[in-house]
């Protein structure tokens, strides 16, 4: 070859790498399937190397007959809609459908109602997401979300393009229960507040909200047959703030906004302990016949109902009846924890007694790991959030455990020193601490099959805003998520904080006000 023939071909070689770079990065086309940052990860991810795109002719197809499936049909083309501009709608599949479609494939015979597994087939031409109950389905569709750019996420119409990686995604979750816990007793949140907070759980597949209904410092639920409960009880909150209710009307619209995204509520009335705002509402409750004065501070351990009196019992067989009237999940959540000024013998009394209370109303309890230390009833949970103890004792009763261990899940735990909402009586938990441990191996003697799942809770001594509330959950909120999804051995958190750092830009594009933790590299990407 002359010298002549290799200096053309090498002007060849760079025309082409010089026409061709500038292309690639304008496009930035996605083509690694297998390189997308899912939160939580996937159980398997195979990449083809191409990709699949969103035009202007994008439809949702459904395939089965199904009202939830058309629902969720919906629920995408509008979550797709501003940002793309496309008028995406929602079609019965024909087999026939156009390059560009979205497919949602229900496979089972609709008898199937909580698998929570899912398929995902991303050709050039579509992408089929295939499950065999729709709440599999809605599981893919956030898949499908989080593989598109973040700019997905805004309201108002951005540039394309819209691709996707090409591959198939088969999943499912490692647990059950995936939870988060919001406190609007202590400062109550409205009833947009709550609904954001669904969607922004179900974004990372959790699928149960639990509600902490009731405190010292108000009762947030409206109970017919004894109305003073948020009259008085719900008037107040901490540091004294005009507090606030949820009408049953109101609950039943909550427990309806979870329903269609797959959450379920875990609605909890605390007790014996931390029940000043219904002490201060009916003065029989109390062992000394004498109503409570209305609490705004944050002490814990003073209150408690009279557990030797049948008053107590026929209230909290009503409040429960009402409650489970308006709650379809199969959870109701007596608290139990922090009793401090019930005798011991009066506290078994007790949790026994409401555990058969919540039992005859049809419902599983959960209550927190203090209850493992009397007789938990057949299919009750301990959920660990102090003592390791408390969650063996569980165990050993052939009873399941829900994991929030305060150290590692508390989202209301600072996250450092510098940290300004939040408490850290537990623990500064920066978001490697979060992230970073395995439920099967943290208490000796507990076992994967003895763990109903992962819970996050967020109390509200000190959080009184929906900007509040995002800060102390993200990004703390997807690492647990993560860890009730995906197996242990496919988490990794120096890999994961990469997957995280991707997220920074989703939250941005969500509105979400999240801490920006050093420990993760928000920066590195463009
Ligand atoms: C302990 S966690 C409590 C709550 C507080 C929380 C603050 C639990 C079962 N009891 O009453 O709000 O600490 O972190």
């Amino acid at each position: 070859m002359s010298l002549r023939t290799i200096k053309i071909s090498l002007t060849a070689i760079m025309t082409i790498l010089i026409l061709s770079v500038p292309a690639s990065c304008k496009k930035q086309a996605p083509s690694d399937l297998s390189a997308e940052s899912i939160i939580p990860a996937p159980l398997t991810v195979i990449a083809t190397g191409g990709y699949f795109t969103l035009n202007k002719n994008t439809d949702v197809y459904i395939n089965g007959e199904s009202e939830e499936l058309k629902f969720i049909g919906q629920y995408i083309a509008d979550r797709l809609k501003p940002a793309t501009g496309f008028d995406i709608e929602v079609k019965i599949a024909s087999g026939n459908e156009a390059p560009g479609s979205v497919i949602l494939n229900l496979t089972g015979d609709g008898k199937i109602l909580n698998d929570e597994s899912y398929s995902m087939e991303i050709t050039r031409q579509t992408v089929k997401l295939s499950a065999a109950s729709p709440a599999g389905i809605f599981m893919g569709v956030q898949t499908l979300r989080q593989l598109l750019p973040a700019k997905i996420e805004l309201s108002t119409l951005q540039e394309g393009p819209w691709k996707i990686p090409t591959g198939t995604i088969s999943d499912r979750p490692e647990y059950a229960y995936r939870g988060a816990m919001l406190d609007v007793s202590r400062h109550f949140f409205a009833v947009e507040d709550v609904k954001r907070f669904v969607d922004m759980i179900s974004f990372y597949k959790m699928n149960f909200l639990h509600l902490h209904l009731s405190d010292d410092q108000g009762w947030r639920i409206e109970i017919k047959s004894w109305p003073n409960l948020t009259i008085h009880g719900g008037s107040t909150q901490v540091g004294g703030g005009k507090g606030g209710f949820y009408t049953q009307e109101q609950y039943s619209d909550i427990v309806k906004y979870a329903q269609q995204r797959y959450v379920t509520i875990v609605p909890e009335i605390d007790m014996p302990g931390h029940t000043n705002a219904a002490l201060a509402s009916y003065a029989e409750l109390n062992t000394d016949g004498k109503a409570r004065e209305l609490y705004t501070g944050t002490e814990v351990g003073f209150s408690t109902f009279a557990a030797r009196k049948e008053v107590t019992y026929k209230f909290i067989n009503d409040v429960v009846k009402e409650i489970a009237a308006l709650t379809p999940g199969p959870y109701f959540h007596i608290g139990g924890d922090e009793s401090h000024s019930t005798k011991k013998d009066d506290y078994i009394y007790f949790i026994e007694k409401v555990q058969e209370i919540v039992k005859s109303h049809g419902k599983t309890v959960i209550g927190w790991d203090e209850i493992a230390t009397t007789k938990m009833t057949e299919g009750a949970v301990a959920q660990f959030w102090d003592k390791a103890a408390n969650a063996q004792k569980a165990v050993e009763q052939g009873r399941q455990v829900l994991y929030s261990p305060a150290k590692r899940a508390y989202l209301d735990m600072q996250y450092d020193a510098s940290t300004k909402l939040g408490l850290h009586w537990a623990a500064y938990i920066e978001v490697d601490n979060s992230y970073n441990w395995d439920p099967a191996t943290l208490v000796p003697g507990i076992q994967k099959e003895n763990i109903l799942g992962v819970e996050a809770p967020l109390w509200s001594e000190t959080i009184t805003s929906m900007d509040d509330i995002e800060y102390m959950v993200f990004p703390r909120m997807p690492g647990i998520a993560e860890i009730g999804w995906t197996p242990s051995m496919k988490r990794d958190w120096n890999e994961y904080k990469e997957r995280l750092a991707v997220h920074g830009e989703r939250f941005k594009a969500m509105g979400i006000d999240y801490y920006k933790s050093k420990l993760v590299p928000w920066d590195s990407i463009k």
